[in-house]
């Protein structure tokens, strides 16, 4: 019956993840997948989150409507476009809560593929492998646009721009607004600036993905370019996500933003993603809804849930400051100041599929195959078995 039907190859994280599980080595360590781990190792949750999850208790819970909580929704677009963004007091944001940022990215492909069936999609090389998952399975072709730059570990821009003007109208760039994923290298305001002109002027459709918000520098400072597309009037759909900076991986909880020209179109969009969420899963979970609202809800609350966002921050990037210094002292022929350049939870260090092989095999150091380290899973336990071995592997000793 199901001989026919093609071995699954795995997915390069979370097929990763599984056998960093199995794997029996005391010692191991998972810098894989982009989780956020404190100075014990422990995913830790926000005294902030923990309050409104203790709100809520354990109770029966009715269904959420097709599109989510609606104080949640209001709060999720003032945390995004800023407080008083025209979008908002014009009411034509279309806000989703969706099952995290992996959900909202499935939206708002599917609610694509429907209306600009012709459109093709385009990612950064590289991108998070998921991107091209999810357009390809919503039935786009998905080519892609030049980003990083492995000779300066910075950015192809004047490739990435002049690709962008060959772009027909309505193709549709996904694009990260901070902490990129896997590489840490971020475009800065000024060439974000840059970028959106071309966006704006050639009629593109920029898909943001903002998984990391508050990770990189500030809440206001990573939105940076989301508010920038919406003061531009660039058509521009954002998934976000509470995976990460609430701690609700396993919740799913984020949403998806559509900006659109006024009113009456923002009804039309919110009632085909409510048509499409109703088709694949009907509705969101009420308890992630119900924990992040009670968080963005309660200013005083929110205020401390930033901060403690900024501290899991400022310790990656501690992190990152000790592995820099550790390594160039270990190895001070070598340039190692691209670990602490990158931002957010990852650092593309550059080493091979081989040598990233040896780190899994010969030290039990679990790391993405295309090199990306997940900053935010060293602590003060492991850092120096780290550092030493990544030398060793960097050394080819
Ligand atoms: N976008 C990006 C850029 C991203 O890195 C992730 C998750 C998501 C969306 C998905 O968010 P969620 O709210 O969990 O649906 N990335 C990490 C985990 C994963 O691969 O699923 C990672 O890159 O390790």
């Amino acid at each position: 019956m199901y001989q026919h039907v093609t071995p699954y190859l795995g997915d390069p994280i979370l097929s990763l993840v599984e056998t960093f599980v199995n794997d029996k080595r005391a010692h191991k360590v998972n810098l894989s997948i982009g989780i956020y781990f404190d100075n014990e190792g422990k995913m830790p949750l926000p005294e902030s989150v923990r309050k409104a999850a203790a709100e809520i208790g354990v109770k029966a819970q009715s269904y959420l409507p097709m599109e989510g909580h609606t104080g949640l929704r209001e709060e999720l677009a003032k945390l995004v476009l800023g407080d008083e963004h025209a979008a908002i007091t014009e009411k034509r944001v279309a806000v989703v809560q969706s099952l995290g940022g992996s959900g909202a990215l499935k939206l708002g492909a599917d609610f694509l593929k429907k209306w600009f069936g012709q459109s093709k999609a385009y990612i950064s090389a590289p991108t998070w492998d998921n991107h091209r998952g999810i357009f390809e399975g919503a039935g786009f072709e998905v080519g892609t646009y030049p980003y990083y730059d492995a000779q300066t570990i910075g950015i192809k821009f004047a490739e990435m721009t002049a690709f962008f003007n060959t772009l027909p109208e309505n193709s549709i760039v996904i694009l990260h607004p901070c902490c990129h994923n896997p590489t840490g290298v971020d475009l800065t305001p000024a060439q974000w600036d840059e970028v959106l002109e071309i966006v704006k002027t050639r009629k593109l459709i920029a898909f943001m993905d903002i998984a990391y918000l508050g990770f990189g520098d500030s809440f206001a400072e990573d939105a940076y370019a989301v508010r920038r597309a919406a003061d531009l009037g660039i058509a521009l759909f954002v998934s976000a996500s509470f995976s990460k900076n609430m701690s609700l991986y396993g919740e799913r909880v984020g949403g998806l933003l559509v900006v659109t020209p006024n009113e009456a179109e923002k009804e039309l969009v919110l009632g085909q993603l409510k048509a499409g969420v109703r088709r694949i899963y009907s509705s969101p979970s009420a308890h992630g809804g119900l924990t992040a609202y009670g968080v963005l809800s309660n200013p005083a609350r929110k205020q401390a849930w930033q901060a403690e966002v900024y501290q899991m921050r400022d310790r990656i990037k501690a992190m990152r400051q000790k592995l820099y210094e550790t390594l160039s002292q270990m190895l001070p022929e070598k340039d190692f100041s691209y670990f602490i350049k990158q931002r957010g939870m990852f650092s593309y260090t550059g080493l091979s599929p081989e040598q990233v092989q040896r780190l899994q095999d010969e030290f039990a150091i679990y790391i993405l195959q295309s090199g990306r380290l997940c900053v935010a899973g060293l602590n003060d336990g492991n850092i120096d078995y780290v550092a030493q071995s990544l030398a060793k592997v960097f050394a080819n000793q």
